[in-house]
């Protein structure tokens, strides 16, 4: 008989669902919820509602959906679903989930011969939950920063400066604005644990890698910090579930899914955590001296750490890993949305895109945007706009190569703090199925780039830190390292080598891209006759 495991990955846009087996942890099946598409009832654009004044929002009861949906779906597919031994996820991060007084009860009386969401659709104590995407709370930062005694103290409590759309900035402002809602709030989840208290029935910790996108929890001892709940908001420590690590299990899979979907009562649970955290061990980032970059709705750049390194310039974030160890991770939020955007302004597709980057060459004939088409985290641009320097709107080339480049750049510029240049990074995420751009990122960062298949790393992590809790928990005890060797989805199908003739290029243009960011911030002069001598010296 073979045994299986299950990640189930809540993203911005989908919900997605990977099984592999126990033996060669291949990948066996595949299962996609779009938003969008698949639960157009919840008229969403790209997942989400954008609200007044950079506020974005998601419905929960559609991820509630979505998961009876996706189990539906694995009910019609060959895998014999009492086969899984255990199951965990992934979600969004930072997204808060807030619940009345009735939450726990009904899903202790769930009746299976319902659908959740006709069960739960009164447990919410405010109907709609901020995503990632909100900036919103920019004074609520402002708030808690000095009451935390300002911007390297708060790193150093909680791992990050305070950001807009990290939990701890949402829940203020929720208390601020709906004092009275917030009173009746018993529970705050964030989103990958209501997800996991759904399955569970009882409520499911904080696992420390999603805990940390908070500024809530103490970075050192991975507790919640009182005086960061004192500077959020009153008695917020009975709000939240307990913090706990990822790789332990929690119990079992509630009765619902037994009997509605055909689970073994025996299905061992593990705490959800952050896509990112997920996506670290679904990338087989284990060891140092790697990185990964995940091209997704947000670009993320991530690696792993055995130690704890804080950045003090305040622009990236330490988590916790599903190892117990630590991840440092920078997110841009002009990531596929944005090359989208260029994309669609000209009517291409995916192909000719890729063929315009093929053609054009590496600088861009001196040609730089810098492509703000929504507020962004990394450098924090809190108005969006598009700046081109040294070509126009129309050019569609200029625009192909330049939002791509400026990506990469931005990436290399941001990610110095982490002093050792990576030698080797594993793309992931929808947009590294284009070559091309992996192309530029290669010779940007002057480093090979892997290329994994399997793009959901986030779902797959789940399902390896499955295999790892479950195998640990029946004695077969199995290494982080051994695990992501063996896991034929984890082999990279092709390696992309730097060119090594634009070493020196991007180095020059590194240094015009940081004026310029500087310049757009309003801290800096126009760099512009650097980009015409930089335009002189390579074209
Ligand atoms: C990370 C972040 C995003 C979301 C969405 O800090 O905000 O990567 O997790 O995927």
């Amino acid at each position: 008989m073979t045994n299986y495991f299950l990640g189930i990955d809540c993203s911005t846009q989908s919900m997605k669902g990977l099984v592999i087996d126990e033996l060669s942890l291949t990948v066996q099946t595949k299962i996609l919820i779009n938003y969008d598409k698949d639960l157009s009832h919840f008229h969403t654009q790209n997942g989400v509602y954008l609200g007044k004044e950079k506020q974005v929002y998601s419905n929960p009861l559609m991820w509630v959906e979505a998961l009876d949906l996706l189990f539906e779906k694995l009910q019609r597919n060959d895998i014999p679903i009492n086969n899984i031994e255990a199951l965990s996820g992934s979600a969004q991060q930072h997204g808060t989930v807030y619940l009345n007084k009735q939450f726990l009860n009904r899903l202790k009386t769930l009746n299976s011969n319902q659908p959740l969401s006709k069960q739960l659709e009164d447990v919410f104590s405010r109907e709609l939950s901020p995503v990632w995407m909100d900036s919103s709370t920019t004074r609520q930062c402002q708030e808690i920063r000095e009451a935390l005694g300002g911007v390297e103290s708060t790193i150093n409590l909680t791992g990050s400066n305070t950001f807009e759309r990290f939990s701890g900035p949402q829940i203020r402002k929720f208390y601020q604005t709906n004092p009275r809602k917030y009173e009746t709030t018993a529970w705050i989840h964030l989103i990958s644990s209501f997800l996991s208290t759904l399955l569970l029935g009882n409520p499911s910790p904080i696992d420390h890698g999603d805990g940390s996108g908070m500024n809530l929890m103490n970075i050192r001892s991975k507790k919640w910090d009182n005086q960061a709940l004192n500077a959020t908001a009153p008695n917020l420590g009975q709000k939240l579930p307990p913090l706990a690590e990822s790789f332990q299990i929690i119990g079992n899979i509630a009765p619902y899914y037994v009997d509605r979907y055909g689970f073994s009562p025996d299905t061992k649970l593990l705490p959800w955590t952050g896509d990112n955290p997920s996506s670290l061990i679904g990338v087989g980032l284990v060891k140092p001296d790697q990185v990964a970059i995940s091209l997704g709705t947000s670009d993320t750049y991530f690696n792993y750490m055995r130690q704890l390194s804080l950045d003090l310039n305040g622009e990236s974030h330490v988590f916790g890993t599903p190892t117990g160890d630590y991840m440092a991770l920078i997110c841009f939020k002009n990531g596929s949305l944005a090359r989208e955007a260029i994309k669609n302004s000209f009517n291409l597709s995916w192909e000719e895109f890729s063929n315009i980057l093929k053609r054009t060459p590496p600088g861009n004939y001196g040609r730089i945007m810098l492509p703000y088409f929504y507020p962004e985290i990394v450098p924090l641009i809190l108005e969006p706009k598009v700046y081109r320097f040294g070509f126009k709107e129309n050019n569609m080339e200029a625009n192909v190569r330049g939002i791509v480049e400026a990506q990469c750049l931005s990436m290399r510029i941001h990610s110095q703090w982490l002093k050792t240049a990576p030698l080797e990074i594993i793309a992931t995420g929808g947009g590294s199925e284009n070559r091309e751009i992996l192309q530029v990122i290669a010779n940007v960062f002057q480093s090979p780039v892997k290329a994994l298949k399997n793009l959901d790393s986030a779902a797959l992590g789940a399902a390896l830190r499955c295999a790892k809790s479950y195998q640990d928990h029946i004695g077969k005890k199995i290494t982080w390292e051994e695990l992501t060797q063996k896991c034929t989805a984890l082999k990279p199908y092709e390696t992309i080598l730097p060119l090594n003739e634009t070493t020196s290029l991007y180095e020059d243009m590194e240094q015009i891209y940081q004026r310029y960011e500087q310049f757009v911030l309003n801290n800096g002069k126009n760099p512009e006759r650097k980009r015409q001598k930089f335009t002189q010296k390579y074209f």
